[in-house]
């Protein structure tokens, strides 16, 4: 185990938080198991009850560790990565050995406004489904998805129960839908009150709002705006180099 270094210009708090983030990373602290208390931290590492508090704060705001009040700290499961491809909810929870899930929040089918009807180019007023979904994954609530679909791309979509099915599956199966290009927004948001209470998360939580536009034929076919929960999802993304700037290959 790690040793706090007195001399090291890394406050001891962060030396804290790297040293239970490695128990972590080698399962020495496996998923749910308790972490020392503070008391046995701060004997154990020669610490303040102040620093070794701060260190577990952070970890508990990073979303590694989860207190249950009375109880103690925990370590949490680790985070999904989101996928930056055009994949279905679906077929993401399943490629991870999770049971995908979806309950039916509410659908129905509107008339498409001047965004709307900009966005599928379609004339304004034509109907547009909006279908609202509560996404989970082995049960456990993980995003509110809520997909825009012109009428004219899958007349009788509402017809069909879309409970515990893959939309995507649908379109394809009975509409002819096959998703071939995608783009998506992803910016930080704070829960509202229904999301919060949807997503099992206190009111004003931290999360992820996305808005995904898949194409077919150049077409954009499906507009989703959704809530994913912060505390379960994170961001990974392949950096390219950039081209101008770069060092000159050695002779
Ligand atoms: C993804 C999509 C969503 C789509 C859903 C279909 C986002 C950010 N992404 O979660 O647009 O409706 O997959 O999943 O919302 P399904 O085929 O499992 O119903």
């Amino acid at each position: 185990m790690g040793k706090i270094d007195p001399t090291s210009p890394v406050p001891k708090y962060f030396q804290l938080r790297g040293i239970l983030l490695d128990l972590i990373e080698d399962a020495e602290l496996p998923v749910d198991a308790p972490i020392p208390s503070e008391r046995e931290l701060c004997q154990r590492f020669g610490l303040s009850r102040m620093t070794v508090r701060q260190a577990v704060d952070h970890l508990v705001t990073e979303g590694r560790l989860y207190r249950v009040p009375g109880k103690g700290t925990f370590v949490a499961r680790p985070k999904i990565e989101m996928p930056l491809r055009l994949v279905s909810f679906t077929e993401d929870m399943r490629a991870r050995g999770l049971e995908p899930g979806a309950r039916d929040l509410d659908h129905r089918t509107t008339n498409a406004n001047v965004t709307l009807a900009r966005v599928f180019d379609i004339p304004v007023g034509t109907g547009v489904h909006v279908i609202e979904r509560l996404r989970t994954a082995d049960g456990e609530p993980m995003a509110v998805e809520r997909s825009q679909i012109p009428a004219t791309v899958a007349p009788d979509l509402l017809d069909i129960p879309l409970g515990d099915v893959s939309l995507y599956d649908v379109l394809e199966k009975r509409f002819g839908v096959v998703f071939d290009a995608g783009e998506q927004t992803i910016e930080a948001g704070l829960a509202d009150s229904a999301d919060a209470r949807l997503l099992d998360l206190p009111r004003g939580s931290a999360v992820l709002l996305l808005q995904r536009r898949s194409f077919m034929n150049g077409k954009c076919v499906e507009l989703a705006v959704s809530t994913y929960r912060a505390d379960r999802y994170q961001l990974r993304g392949a950096l390219e180099i950039p081209r101008r700037g770069r060092p000159a290959p050695r002779q």
